[in-house]
């Protein structure tokens, strides 16, 4: 096992590495930026290196800057948490290069996920279920691009091969659109992503976003960790996730996850990662895969039981996976409300000085956050200062309990969108469960304020 690992982020999801690190008997690098100098987390590392001024380019992002810290601790691994590098083929490989281990896939599994036009292609050859559209990217020629169209059938969506997230989208609706929004969509992808690749699938109206988390070794080991729910959503930012998904037969959640096991094992991935789907009328269908630790992993640790941060490590530093399918059972409901310093109706960022706090807690209750009193939320980067996440025997127990939780739970100083979650914990549609993508911005633009 390492000695030493070097964490390469910030926040909430560094104070959750450091937190595995300890338990696992490891000593914690941390890494920050100027403007993250006084958190907390980063006093309680083993060690800590400042590596550049606020702004993330120049820090978080400073690949040279963060391997040269690893160099003078002498860690041996690097975790990239979320964000940041942690998608980044080429980061993985200079880590490598390095003479480090990174913690994640390897590098070619993160570039055949960041091109989603190879990474879909790599789903179909696996057998997992994609949503109809072009074999590939589209050709220039307007002529094929019509004639996929209509084999798809109208409404399309065009994305982006270099995109994801929301990122680089087109929704058509009709043959006179097509081909302007095809253009359009690769020159802005050229841009933007440096490809200007890309293509088209079946627009599907109102979907559920739900995910598979997977956990493999480099042995070809891997497991699945039932699913999540994160169709509560604005702006492609999730804002509430849960697990199990209500109301979707197991059968058919089984079937997709073991599609998800047998790609793991196909395709050699290693590590943590999530394949997302759609959801509509009783099927499922790929989109993307994750190659990285997810924010909202707590709710499938809550209902596993597995410490999935423990378990990246443990498969980076070459172990075998320590669990079998047969031993992941799904107990119980969680929930995970993720707390944002933003204005609450407007949503714009609140960052600032934190002059009070008061953590919930209680039977189920779990509270990822790197926050205290008198913490500065700097203006930097994003507005997440943490998560409250429950459990409970069903639904209705988790909800009560992140009804209460949301109760106790006082931040001072800067707007929080806590006073929403909790309307939301009471809203009779998302009670019922099940709610689709659109549900949250819809209700959004009816609330009341
Ligand atoms: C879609 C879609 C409907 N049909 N693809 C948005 C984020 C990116 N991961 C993929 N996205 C979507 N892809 C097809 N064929 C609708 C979305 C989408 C969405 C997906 C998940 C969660 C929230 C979303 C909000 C708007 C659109």
């Amino acid at each position: 096992m390492f000695k030493k690992i070097l964490i390469a982020n910030r926040g909430e999801i560094a104070l959750r590495i450091q937190r595995a690190c300890r338990e696992m008997g490891i000593q914690a690098v941390m890494v920050y930026s100027e403007a993250d100098r006084d958190a907390k987390y980063v006093k309680l590392a083993d060690e800590a290196v400042c590596i550049g001024p606020a702004p993330s380019a120049q820090s978080y992002l400073n690949m040279p800057a963060i391997i040269s810290a690893a160099e003078v601790t002498d860690a041996e691994a690097i975790h990239p948490g979320y964000g940041f590098l942690s998608e980044n083929a080429d980061f993985a490989e200079r880590v490598e290069k390095s003479g480090f281990q990174f913690i994640g896939p390897t590098p070619e599994s993160i570039r055949i996920m960041g091109d989603k036009v190879s990474a879909k292609q790599a789903m179909i050859k696996a057998g997992v279920p994609c949503v109809p559209g072009s074999e590939g990217a589209l050709p220039d020629d307007p002529v094929v691009i019509k004639r996929t169209a209509r084999a798809v059938g109208y409404p399309v969506i065009i994305k982006a091969a270099g995109g994801g997230g929301g990122r680089g989208m087109r929704v058509v609706h009709t043959e006179a659109a097509l081909i302007h929004a095809v253009q359009t969509t690769k020159a802005e992808a050229g841009a933007a992503f440096g490809n200007p690749e890309v293509y088209m699938e079946k627009f599907l109206q109102n979907p559920r976003h739900v995910e598979i988390q997977v956990l493999a070794d480099q042995y070809k080991n891997a497991v699945w960790l039932g699913e999540r729910d994160c169709s509560m959503q604005r702006r492609h930012q999730k804002v509430i996730e849960e697990a199990p998904a209500p109301g979707i037969p197991r059968k058919l959640i089984e079937k997709i996850g073991e599609r998800c096991v047998a790609a793991c094992k196909k395709i050699g991935y290693r590590g943590a990662g999530t394949f997302e789907f759609l959801y509509e009328n009783g099927e499922f269908y790929f989109i993307e895969m994750n190659t990285r630790v997810q924010v909202e992993h707590p709710v499938t640790e809550l209902v596993t039981g597995v410490d999935i941060v423990k378990t990246q490590i443990m498969v980076a530093a070459g172990l075998k996976l320590p669990f079998t399918q047969r031993q992941i059972e799904i107990k119980g409901h969680a929930i995970e409300c993720r707390i944002n310093a933003e204005d609450p109706y407007k949503f714009t960022p609140s960052p600032g000085r934190i002059t009070a706090w008061h953590a919930p807690g209680g039977p189920g209750v779990r509270v990822d956050s790197h926050i205290y009193a008198n913490y500065f939320v700097p203006p930097n980067y994003d507005s997440m200062v943490g998560k409250i996440i429950v459990h409970g025997d069903t639904r209705e127990q988790a909800l009560a309990r992140m009804r209460s939780a949301l109760i106790e739970t006082a931040v001072e100083g800067i707007m929080t969108n806590i006073a929403l979650h909790r309307e939301l914990m009471v809203d009779a549609k998302f009670m019922d469960g099940g709610t689709n993508i659109h549900y949250l911005e819809e209700w959004l633009s009816k609330r009341q304020r």
